[in-house]
């Protein structure tokens, strides 16, 4: 496996070179982020990008994410404008060494939390999701660091109004004509799609998601049955539901060698659809991440890993989710599971 961690760019609060201290760190996921969704990524900014990171002596192979228009997951008449300039983004990308772009397909909101700051009995913070404190974005204060900060709440009632037409049938539709488009360009530049799940795998606000379960990866696997059609596989996303055997799936996602880069997150649920996340440390939180791992070591998983959200600790704050420190301790938890998977089995 190649450990990564997450960057967010030169406005990053963590500093790259902090994370080139961190042992057996290969290389940064990272995007153009102020590009508008649906424009094509020049050249010469992801060649900058590739510049900072490779200056600090980590490779740069893949993106997260490249994010899908929501015309595209409308299905509507614009979208080819958009998947053609995503086409472009997969050439341009992979002529600068891309080898994995991380992507999602879920309507209108990234992940969705209640809670950015929930403060542990230790007093460090996490993140929470309690149904019961999911607020209505069109009508209360609620936006989240994964959703795009440019909708206005007119914009967002108009998406709104747009999936409400939408069954999740339709959103099928939609995913796959793009990928009936895109697979063959990844094919052509030796680059692998990987979608990310739906976080948390449910339905929100009414609106559709489709990237959920098993049922869910399998008909996307099967839209166009090659390696370049594959899946981030997000411990933290899809444990999030109770009925989700994590472990039975990345067994078999991973012997067919669809998983191409894996989010290590741990959470504990709360019941009734809640849960927190929790540090990786598998007594913390309710996935167990030595068989996580070793499932992927039997498999021979050789894509690409990272820690996903951390807490806030030692006084940190940031990004919620991506802080410098509790992702380190992370990353070098999953290290020392590999390396004792490593020496221990033949
Ligand atoms: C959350 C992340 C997601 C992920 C996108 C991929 O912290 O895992 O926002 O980057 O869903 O497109």
């Amino acid at each position: 496996m190649k450990m990564s961690f997450r960057w967010f760019g030169t406005s990053d609060p963590v500093k790259i070179e902090y994370i080139a201290q961190i042992p057996g760190m290969h290389g940064v996921v990272s995007a153009l982020y102020d590009v508008p969704v649906g424009e094509v990524w020049s050249t010469e900014s992801i060649l900058a990008l590739k510049q900072r990171i490779t200056a600090a002596n980590l490779a740069f192979e893949v993106v997260e994410s490249v994010p899908v228009h929501e015309d595209i997951k409308l299905g509507l008449p614009t979208r080819d404008r958009y998947i053609a300039n995503y086409i472009t983004n997969i050439e341009n990308l992979a002529r600068a060494g891309v080898k994995c772009i991380c992507y999602n397909f879920m309507p209108i909101f990234d992940w969705t939390r209640t809670q950015l700051d929930y403060i542990n009995p230790d007093g460090s913070n996490t993140l929470v999701f309690r149904n019961e404190e999911l607020k209505n974005p069109l009508t209360e204060d609620f936006h989240l660091p994964g959703w795009n900060e440019s909708y206005r709440k007119e914009d967002l009632a108009k998406l709104f109004e747009l999936y409400a037409q939408r069954t999740h049938e339709d959103l099928w539709n939609a995913l796959e004509y793009f990928l009936r488009a895109v697979i063959p360009a990844a094919e052509r530049c030796g680059v692998v799609m990987a979608i990310h799940p739906d976080d948390p795998p449910w339905d929100i606000f009414g609106i559709p998601r489709i990237i959920c379960d098993e049922t869910g990866l399998d008909r996307l696997l099967s839209v166009v049955d090659s390696p370049a059609n594959g899946l981030t596989f997000c411990t933290g996303s899809l444990g999030c539901a109770e009925s989700n055997n994590i472990e039975a799936m990345i067994d078999k996602y991973s012997r067919m060698g669809r998983i191409h880069f894996m989010h290590m997150r741990n959470i504990r649920h709360l019941g009734g659809g809640s849960f927190e996340e929790t540090a990786h440390f598998s007594n913390y939180g309710d996935l167990d991440m030595v068989k996580i791992c070793a499932i992927l070591h039997k498999n021979g998983y050789t894509g690409y890993i990272r820690p996903d959200h951390g807490r806030m600790i030692w006084g940190e704050s940031g990004k919620p989710g991506y802080g410098l420190y509790d992702r380190a301790l992370g990353a070098m938890y999953l290290n020392g599971i590999w390396e004792t998977l490593e020496r221990t089995i033949k």
